[in-house]
C-alpha cells in the first residue's frame, strides 16, 4: 500500500528557494506537516502564508544555518512535542560556489560547499535519524547531484561535496538494515533555480547563460520526483534516482537550440 502523507512531519532543509519551496508545496498537496528550514526567514515565512491558505498546511519554521552544529542540534531537540517524531527528512540546502580551478579557486569557497553539503546534511541527519530509529519509522531524502557522477571543469569541490552524499546515502542505508527506515538519493542534472545566481554570487547574466537555449528541469520536476519516492509502500525503498533534461545526456553534452 502506498505511504500516506495525511499529517505526517516532514522536515525540508533548504525550503526558503528552488527545489525546498516547491518540495513543500507538493508535500503540502499531499497533506503533510512541514518544519521548514533555511536562513532567509522571511522567505519561510511567506512560503508558509502561502501553504496556510492553500492547502492549511501546518507549518513550524526553523531559522538555522546548518552549517553550525550547535545551531542545528539545539534547533531539533527544542522542536515542541508535537513536531519531534519526523516522519521524512529531505536534505536538500546546498549550494555551489565559482567555477574557478581547483588549485586557483578560493579556500573560503570550498569551506562553505564541505561546511553546508557535506557537514550540514551530516549535522541535520545525526540530530534526526535517532529519533526515526526509535519511533520505528522514517524516511531520508538527500539531495545529491548528477555533479557525483561526473566531475566538471571548475566544479571540483562542488562535485567532491555531491560525491561525498552519495557514500553518506548508501552508507547510511547500511547502517539502517535491519530497521524500517528509509533512505534515498536523488541526483538532478540542470535544474533551474537560485542555485547558479548562488554559485555566480548574484550575477544574473552569467546565471542564465547555464540554460540559454535548453530546457533545464524545474524545482516542480523534482519536487514530483520525491513525492514519487516518499510516498511508495514501506518495504520499498527507492535507493537513487538520477533525473536530467531531455536536452542534457551529461554534465558536457547540453542541446542547445530547442527554446
Ligand atoms: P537554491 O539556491 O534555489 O536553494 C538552495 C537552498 O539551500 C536555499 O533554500 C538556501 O536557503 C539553502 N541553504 C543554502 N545554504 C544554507 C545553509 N548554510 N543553511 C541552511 N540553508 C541553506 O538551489 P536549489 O534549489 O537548486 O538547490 C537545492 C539542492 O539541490 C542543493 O543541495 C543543490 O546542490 C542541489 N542540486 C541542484 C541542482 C540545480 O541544477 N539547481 C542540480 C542538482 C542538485 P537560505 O539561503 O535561505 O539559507
Ligand atoms: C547542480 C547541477 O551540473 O551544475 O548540482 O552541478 S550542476
Amino acid at each position: 500500500m502506498a505511504t500516506s502523507l495525511t499529517d505526517k512531519c516532514i522536515l525540508i532543509t533548504g525550503a526558503s528557494s528552488g527545489i525546498g519551496t516547491s518540495c513543500a508545496r507538493f508535500l503540502a498537496q499531499a497533506g503533510a506537516r512541514l518544519i521548514l528550514a533555511a536562513r532567509r526567514k522571511e522567505k519561510l515565512q511567506a512560503l508558509a502564508d502561502e501553504l496556510q491558505t492553500n492547502y492549511q498546511t501546518r507549518t513550524l519554521l526553523l531559522c538555522v544555518d546548518v552549517q553550525d552544529r550547535q545551531a542545528v542540534m539545539t534547533a531539533i531537540a527544542g522542536l515542541p512535542a508535537a513536531w519531534k517524531a519526523i516522519d521524512v527528512l529531505i536534505n536538500n540546502a546546498g549550494l555551489s560556489r565559482g567555477l574557478e580551478k581547483q588549485y586557483e579557486s578560493s579556500v573560503q569557497d570550498w569551506e562553505e560547499m564541505i561546511d553546508t553539503n557535506i557537514k550540514g546534511l551530516l549535522y541535520v541527519t545525526r540530530a534526526v535519524v535517532p529519533g526515526m530509529v526509535a519511533q520505528g519509522h522514517g524516511h531520508v531524502v538527500n539531495i545529491g547531484s548528477i555533479a557525483a557522477r561526473q566531475t566538471y571543469a571548475g566544479g571540483s569541490v562542488y562535485c567532491a561535496t555531491k560525491a561525498a552524499v552519495k557514500a553518506l546515502s548508501e552508507g547510511l542505508k547500511i547502517d539502517l538494515l535491519g530497521t524500517p527506515v528509509r533512505v534515498t538519493n536523488i541526483e538532478p542534472g540542470l535544474v533551474e533555480t537560485e542555485f547558479s545566481n548562488v554559485r555566480f554570487r548574484g550575477d544574473d547574466t552569467k546565471a542564465k547563460s547555464v540554460y540559454t537555449g535548453m530546457t533545464p528541469l524545474t524545482p516542480d520536476d523534482i519536487a514530483d520526483t520525491i513525492l514519487f519516492a516518499v510516498t511508495r509502500p514501506a518495504h520499498v525503498n527507492i535507493s537513487e534516482i538520477f533525473v536530467m533534461p531531455t536536452d542534457q545526456s551529461s554534465v558536457a553534452h547540453v542541446h542547445r537550440g530547442s527554446v
